[in-house]
């Protein structure tokens, strides 16, 4: 080949990279109320320092008129950073409590997302009693498993939901800032074994059923809050970066 053919080639190349860039790749972001769903949406959609929010700021969505469903958010692009690498990821932020459940079904079958983001905290290392974060993705693994859509998504949502699989599974354990904090921890992490951390424990069964529907997981650390690894861990889980 060539030296012209060659700066072809790279050009046509860079080409396509920035294209790809442009290309939307939808994920659904859930998780139980209070993990920090509103907190990422807001640090992905502008990275910064986030106000911490308070107990009156959990998301809602009212009820639609004449119907019993609630009127989902409107989804929004967000712009990802990492490794010199770009990509725009579409996302809406949706509230956790279990009234809202179905939303993330629905969310996921309507757009048929490429990447279910499942944001869990560390709540049942510091209460073994808690089960919110299990209940969560039990909820999102069980609904793909099963054969039979829930009624209550209504007949066109039933309809998308026909031969549909997410591409992968991206479990986020925020708030790293503070679980994540012996040498211990941080040495599981820096080695890329965060996944036999014990804030995953709980959640083996569901995750051997993943890997049997043949669903890859990712699995790593995040702050939303304080912008640690969020874009990083995202990018390397759809196979931007490395
Ligand atoms: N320490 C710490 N706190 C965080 C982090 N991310 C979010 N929080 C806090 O966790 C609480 C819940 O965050 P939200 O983002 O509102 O949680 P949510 O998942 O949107 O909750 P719902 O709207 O009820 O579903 C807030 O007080 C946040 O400030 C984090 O990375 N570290
Ligand atoms: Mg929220």
């Amino acid at each position: 080949m060539g030296s012209t053919e060659i700066v072809f080639a790279h050009t046509v190349l860079a080409l396509i990279d920035k294209v790809k860039e442009y290309i939307r790749y939808d994920i659904g972001v859930y998780g139980a109320s209070m993990t920090g769903k509103t907190t990422l949406d807001k640090q992905l959609t502008t990275p910064g320092l986030i106000r911490p929010l308070g107990e009156n700021q959990r998301t809602h969505h009212k009820i639609k008129a004449l119907s019993s469903s609630h009127r989902m958010p409107n989804s929004s692009a967000k712009r990802l950073v990492s490794k010199g690498r770009k990509k725009t990821v579409i996302s809406r932020d949706i509230g956790g409590h279990e009234e809202y459940q179905y939303m993330w079904l629905k969310d996921m079958y309507q757009r048929k997302i490429k990447a279910v983001v499942v944001v869990i905290d560390h709540r049942h290392l510091l209460d073994e009693d808690n089960t919110d974060n299990q209940v969560a993705l039990g909820y999102l693994v069980e609904a793909l498993a099963s054969k039979k859509p829930p009624k209550s998504l209504g007949m066109w949502t039933r309809f998308k939901r026909r031969n549909y699989r997410p591409d992968k599974i991206i479990i986020l354990a925020n708030k790293a800032d503070e679980w994540l904090q012996t040498d211990k921890d941080w040495d599981m992490w820096e080695h890329g074994l965060i996944a036999n951390h014990p804030i995953f424990d709980v959640f083996r069964e569901h995750l051997f059923l993943l890997q049997e529907m043949s669903i890859p997981v990712h699995i790593d650390a995040v702050s939303a809050i304080r912008n640690f690894n969020v874009q990083e861990t995202l990018m390397k889980a759809m196979g931007v970066t490395e």
